[in-house]
């Protein structure tokens, strides 16, 4: 193949250079991929993956200003700048280090005007990733179909109040997954962000959940036929473009696969800048799938605490990521899943150098979150503390009730026999000194 065209000049492989000064914003400080921490490499731990939406699509465009973020690549016609993309893409996985990606079927190639026409186009352009992939051996972490961006999904896709829409849907997912299979993807993911509603007056929600449940065991039927290994993933958020959302956090997405029988087929994409909407704090859904053995992958970002919307920003802070990578490692790690990079750089950072500092500064916020949840859990001192917090379920009537063989009567009868409680402290301020040693 002829040598493609360089859209990074002078940008070379970033190295790791732990003796960097604060300066230094082209190395990695922290993040050293081969280094093996409690049986595992950082490279594995993490999981590191670039996405293509905000990274290699995105203008910079805002409700309220134009494009700021003039980029190389779109260029020519939509195919033509479809593959200078992808080229572009490449470069950028190889020169940072990053062994995954994930893409919308829409943002890899353009859409047709006919639904032939935009698998051709998908074809076309999946085949030179395919080349790509394998001459650099980046692979795809996962794939997702758009279903939230063309006119026809307004009213939603797979709880669309016209089932020819819904139709639609299912033809675009039932080429996404065969996507997915040809570039050897790891999970496939389902984000819902027109299934919801904008009035209750004009939606009848319990027809559109059962709805949205037959679409989705299609889509385990259709996996199934193919053969295909993936995991399937579902990413929660409770609002925008929706003013409510079905998926809204992690419990609700868990209530509603267990209710229609599909928790076995599904995981959660859990995008902390997405439950912070909900209300929660930074790590709370990430905790949550985790406790439930559903957490599959992170979409790795963050919003601002006083801003009311998804803004998408690189996770930069070390509190919040020692939480999710502590959460991470006691459940064993994420794969298939990993940490995708669903954040963009503002529209003000319109260098292009300013694409690898995010994520330069991501991952070596990651990385220092992964050496202080690995300080964290072999000191065990945290541990130790919340054993002795749960201890009395360790023995005699706690233990019943874990086994699940007490009864009300058995209560009554343990009370009768040992009276009040004792007043026992919750320690929250020495959790979170202890925390801080840490950090
Ligand atoms: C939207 C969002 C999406 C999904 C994939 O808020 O996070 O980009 O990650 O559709
Ligand atoms: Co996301």
């Amino acid at each position: 193949m002829a040598a493609a065209e360089e859209f990074f000049p002078g940008i070379a492989r970033i190295q790791y250079e732990p003796s960097a000064g604060p300066g230094d914003v082209l190395c990695f400080k922290h993040y050293n991929a081969d280094e093996v921490l409690m049986g595992r490499t950082m490279e594995d731990w993490l999981r590191f993956s670039v996405c293509y939406w905000h990274s290699f699509c995105g203008t910079g465009a805002d409700p309220f200003g134009f494009q700021t973020l003039h980029r190389p690549w779109n260029e020519g016609t939509p195919m033509e700048s479809a593959k200078k993309r992808l080229h572009a893409a490449f470069e950028f996985f190889t020169k940072l280090g990053v062994k995954y990606y994930t893409f919308h079927d829409r943002d890899m190639a353009p859409e047709g005007s006919t639904l032939e026409e935009s698998n051709k186009n998908l074809d076309e352009i999946t085949d030179l990733a395919l080349q790509l992939q394998n001459q650099t051996g980046v692979k795809v972490l996962w794939v997702t179909c758009n279903l939230f961006a063309h006119p026809r999904y307004m009213n939603g896709a797979a709880t669309n109040p016209d089932c020819h829409v819904l139709a639609y849907a299912g033809a675009q997912v039932k080429k996404g997954l065969d996507v997915a299979k040809k570039l050897g993807a790891e999970n496939f993911v389902f984000w819902g962000g027109r299934e919801g509603f904008l009035s209750i007056h004009n939606t009848d929600v319990a027809a559109e959940l059962n709805h949205m449940a037959a679409f989705f065991k299609m889509a385990v039927k259709y996996k199934e036929k193919i053969g295909a290994k993936f995991q399937f993933l579902i990413e929660p958020k409770p609002k925008e473009p929706c003013r409510h959302q079905y998926d809204y956090d992690a419990m609700s997405v868990i209530g509603f696969l267990k209710h229609y029988g599909l928790d076995s087929h599904f995981k959660l994409n859990i995008e902390p800048n997405h439950t912070t909407l909900a209300g929660h704090s930074y790590e709370h859904d990430i905790v949550m799938a985790s406790a439930f053995g559903m957490l599959g992958s992170v979409d790795s970002n963050t919003g601002s605490p006083d801003l009311g919307w998804d803004t998408d920003q690189f996770p930069m802070d070390i509190r919040n990521v020692t939480m999710v990578m502590k959460t991470i490692i006691e459940q064993g790690g994420l794969q298939p899943g990993g940490l995708n990079f669903d954040a963009k750089v503002r529209r003000e950072s319109t260098d292009l150098e300013d694409l690898f500092i995010a994520h330069v500064g991501a991952m070596d916020a990651f990385a220092r979150g992964l050496r202080n949840a690995v300080r964290i859990i072999e000191d065990g001192i945290v541990s130790e503390m919340m054993k002795k917090r749960y201890s009395s379920f360790s023995h005699g009537f706690g233990l019943k009730v874990v086994e699940g063989s007490s009864s009300l009567e058995d209560m009554e009868a343990f009370i009768k026999q040992n009276g009040e409680p004792k007043i026992t402290s919750g320690k929250q301020e020495k959790y979170e000194l202890i925390f801080n040693h840490y950090i």
